[in-house]
């Protein structure tokens, strides 16, 4: 990597201070050309961006810095103006725009974060709750990478183990059948589907799922909103078809984070308005992880529930504070009062359970779908695996430990690599 890169690590953001990074061979060049010095490494100093700004330099010079290139950090006013302005004087003294996700990947291709620590930077970043956010700086700080390693190392050595007995056919037999292999690969099964769960479970932490809540008009959905969300932000009225636009809160629930969206009341109608509404509402349930179906327990109870087809669908009857029934929740029914609150805890751990949630995130780390990947194919190829042949146990342990080397970035293809850090923002 030949180049020089700059970009704004805090954003076009207005405020007190605006961080810029530069990362790359010219970096010694750029201070001094900017702020007529370079800085002693590692320590602040105040210094004037030539007649743009004043503000404070720092420089890490390689390996011993983010990208384990030669880094500056330049800590200028956080006004837009005054951010590009200085990255332009700096794009004059040779550096380019960075891409997304630039800084983060040099930092893997240097060796100094593995790919799942890069991805949980952007998590961190990203992260919608406190335990999403304590979950990706435990990725960040490797404990992930960690679990995948020790999972890893487990499977090479039986691998090898296996290898050794395939060297020595007449007595490969009594090998195999010591048991010893068969006590590691049980081993190595039960902690890949333990990390599997973990995987699963830094997924919902770090990218929730989206809950739509849909049903006929006046069923109480925008109440439903409301109440969930703690704030008002839905209109609610008596009158049927209220609701039109799609609406959206970012929630969570015991750190688990949701998107949930209210709808416009399913009905057929003339009003050119409320039919597009009705659309946009048929278009939300489509792409929904689940949907909350609600029903005026008054009138709809007994209604047929094929109204709405949808793999993850549950049905909540609302308003049961006018009949005087109890708050229940039994497979996929929920009764419930949204006027009174009560069974809305029902509903709640419902979610939970829905979304395979455990409430101990205290370990948690975070973690994609792409690992969750890479890991059930591990799991296959184990399942594929025989220990009483050594060939195909041999060939489905070097395909298992091929899998997790993705996950860190062993064997990850420039194509992936590509995929992973444009998704990242400018600056990280
Ligand atoms: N008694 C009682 N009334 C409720 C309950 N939930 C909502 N309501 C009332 O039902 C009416 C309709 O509520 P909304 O939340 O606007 O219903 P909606 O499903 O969003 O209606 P549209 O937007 O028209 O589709 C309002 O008058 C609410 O106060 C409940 O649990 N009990
Ligand atoms: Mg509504």
């Amino acid at each position: 990597m030949s180049d020089t890169i700059v970009a704004p690590a805090s954003g076009l953001a207005r405020a007190g201070v605006g961080v810029i990074r530069v990362s790359g061979p010219d970096v010694k060049n750029i201070a001094i050309q900017l702020a007529g010095k370079l800085p002693q490494p590692r320590y602040a100093e105040y210094v004037s961006f030539q007649d743009i700004d004043k503000g404070l330099m720092l420089y890490f010079p390689s390996p011993r810095s983010f990208t384990g290139e030669d880094v500056l950090e330049i800590h200028c006013h956080g006004s837009p103006i005054i951010i590009n302005l200085i990255i332009k004087k700096i794009i004059e003294l040779g550096a380019r725009l960075a891409r997304p996700g630039e800084f983060s990947e040099r930092a893997f291709l240097n060796g100094k974060i593995d790919l799942t620590q890069a991805e949980a930077i952007a998590d961190m970043i990203n992260a919608g709750s406190e335990a999403a956010a304590r979950a990706a700086l435990h990725s960040l700080e490797g404990v992930f990478s960690e679990k995948i390693h020790a999972l890893d190392q487990s499977i090479i050595e039986l691998r090898m183990y296996v290898e050794a007995a395939l060297d020595f056919p007449e007595e490969e037999v009594d090998f195999l059948q010591d048991g010893v292999v068969q006590k590691k690969f049980e081993n190595i099964k039960q902690t890949l589907a333990e990390v599997l769960l973990q995987a699963k479970q830094g997924v919902i932490l770090q990218t929730g799922m989206t809950v739509v809540i849909a049903g006929k008009p006046n069923a109480g959905k925008s109440s439903l909103l409301n109440l969930l969300s703690g704030r008002d932000s839905a209109i609610v009225t008596p009158i049927s078809g209220t609701t039109r636009d799609i609406l959206r809160e970012n929630i969570d629930i015991d750190g688990m984070p949701l998107q949930i969206i209210d709808t416009a009341g399913l009905r057929e109608t003339d009003d050119p308005v409320e039919q597009e509404g009705v659309r946009r509402a048929q278009a939300m349930i489509e792409k929904a992880d689940r949907v909350l179906y609600l029903k005026d327990v008054t009138h709809d109870e007994h209604e047929s529930d094929d109204l709405l087809q949808h793999k993850a669908l549950t049905i909540i009857y609302n308003k049961i504070d006018l009949i005087k029934k109890q708050a229940s929740l039994e497979e996929n029914k929920i009764y419930l009062s949204v006027k009174t609150g009560e069974g809305i805890d029902l509903l709640k751990n419902h979610l939970k359970t829905c979304m395979g949630f455990s409430e101990s995130t205290e370990n948690a780390c975070t973690a994609r779908e792409r690992h969750v990947d890479a890991l059930k194919r591990a799991e296959e190829y184990l399942e594929k695996a025989d220990v009483s042949q050594g060939e195909l146990l041999a060939e489905n342990l070097g395909l298992a430990h091929k899998a997790l080397g993705e996950i860190v970035g062993v064997f990850s293809t420039e194509d992936l690599l590509g995929k992973i850090f444009s998704t990242f923002c400018i600056g990280k």
